[in-house]
């Protein structure tokens, strides 16, 4: 079978009415960057590029210096495309508008530069993950409210996977589908089209160290995948976490399971761990589009109104039949169901 590379690809969805011209160049533009995320953080000790930058970002996280160089990496790259009206950034606290002097777009672009900061030092994988909303007609300076639109309006999302081998997972709406990173000829090529997720599965990914913190619909749902044979759920679950939630998603999107970062007494006051412009939302675009599911435990994600644009939430996504399980758990809890 011919390579069919993304550029290939991205005239195929093209020709399908699926995107127009100016999504597919803004695509383009992001995995460019994204491949020299890739060269970056594959220097590791050599290139200089470990360790904290010395500056707090407006999560109130150190930042390490991966973290600032992938957000620059990624702002300079859009700013001379011509296919943005703005874009956000989990490294910022506004919106970054397009520099006088360069044409403007109709799309807003939203990003999480460095996924899995906490495994960079460590040569652990990381990743970049991205979601794309159109600019509301009219509005030339994009702010912050002009971002805050569900999930089911997202007219792209992705993820880039920097790991033994560079991987780019990407929707439009028409499936989900696998690009790698030929470094030979430095162009990403289609590796799996349309991907399906199994809708069962027998590995899970969370923190566990946060047991004693998580609510009682939680507590019993994993007291169940662990008593495995022996209890009520009559077979064994195996259990992974990367900490990074590129991989542990793209684990995932290659064998099924499920991750899992829910709410408990230690973020209770911030909403959850994982954002909702940034992580959640583009992540739960591509596993639906795979075939899974994604919710808070208590609500589809891509439903939700964002109310900031650093919000956090809970993460409940993957194979289809664990998801609606562990939520119908959270809402029978509340009364919602019986
Ligand atoms: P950032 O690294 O972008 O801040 O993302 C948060 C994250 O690292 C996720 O990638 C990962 O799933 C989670 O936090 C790990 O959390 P914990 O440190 O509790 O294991």
């Amino acid at each position: 079978m011919k390579p069919v590379s993304l550029i290939q690809f991205l005239i195929e969805e093209r020709r399908a009415g699926h995107i127009n011209a100016e999504l597919s160049l803004l695509i383009e533009v992001v995995a460019r960057a994204c491949k020299r995320i890739g060269v970056a953080t594959g220097k590791g000790a050599l290139g200089g590029v470990l360790g904290e930058a010395g500056t707090g970002n407006i999560q109130g996280e150190a930042q390490k210096k991966l973290d600032v160089i992938s957000n620059e990496i990624l702002l300079e790259a859009n700013a001379w495309g011509g296919h943005l009206a703005a874009c956000a950034s989990e490294e910022m606290e506004d919106p970054q508008q397009i520099p006088d002097g360069y044409p403007k777009g109709k799309h807003l672009l939203l990003f999480d530069p460095l996924d899995g900061s906490s495994n960079i030092d460590v040569n652990v994988s990381v990743g970049t993950i991205f979601s794309v909303l159109r600019c509301p007609d009219g509005v030339t300076e994009p702010k912050a409210e002009h971002f805050l639109q569900p999930g089911t309006t997202q007219l792209a999302a992705g993820y880039v996977v920097y790991g033994p081998a560079t991987v780019l997972v990407l929707t439009f709406g028409h499936g989900t589908h696998e690009f790698t990173l030929d470094r030979e000829v430095g162009s990403f090529i289609l590796s799996r089209r349309a991907i399906r997720i199994p809708e069962q599965t027998a590995e899970f990914a969370i923190n566990m160290s946060n047991q004693r913190h998580w609510q009682a619909p939680m507590q019993r749902y994993i007291g169940e995948l662990l008593a495995g044979k022996t209890g009520p759920r009559g077979k064994d679950f195996n259990m992974r976490w990367v900490a990074s939630m590129v991989a542990d998603v793209h684990r995932i999107v290659t064998r099924g399971g499920v991750f899992y970062y829910p709410l408990d007494a230690k973020i209770l006051d911030k909403g959850g761990k994982l954002r909702l412009m940034y992580e959640a939302n583009p992540m739960a675009f591509i596993i639906e589009q795979a075939g899974g599911a994604a919710t808070t435990g208590r609500q589809r994600i891509m439903e939700l109104q964002p109310s900031g644009l650093h919000q956090r939430v809970p993460v409940f996504l993957g194979s289809k039949e664990e998801v609606e399980l562990v939520t119908h758990y959270h809402r029978e809890a509340d009364g919602a169901v019986s």
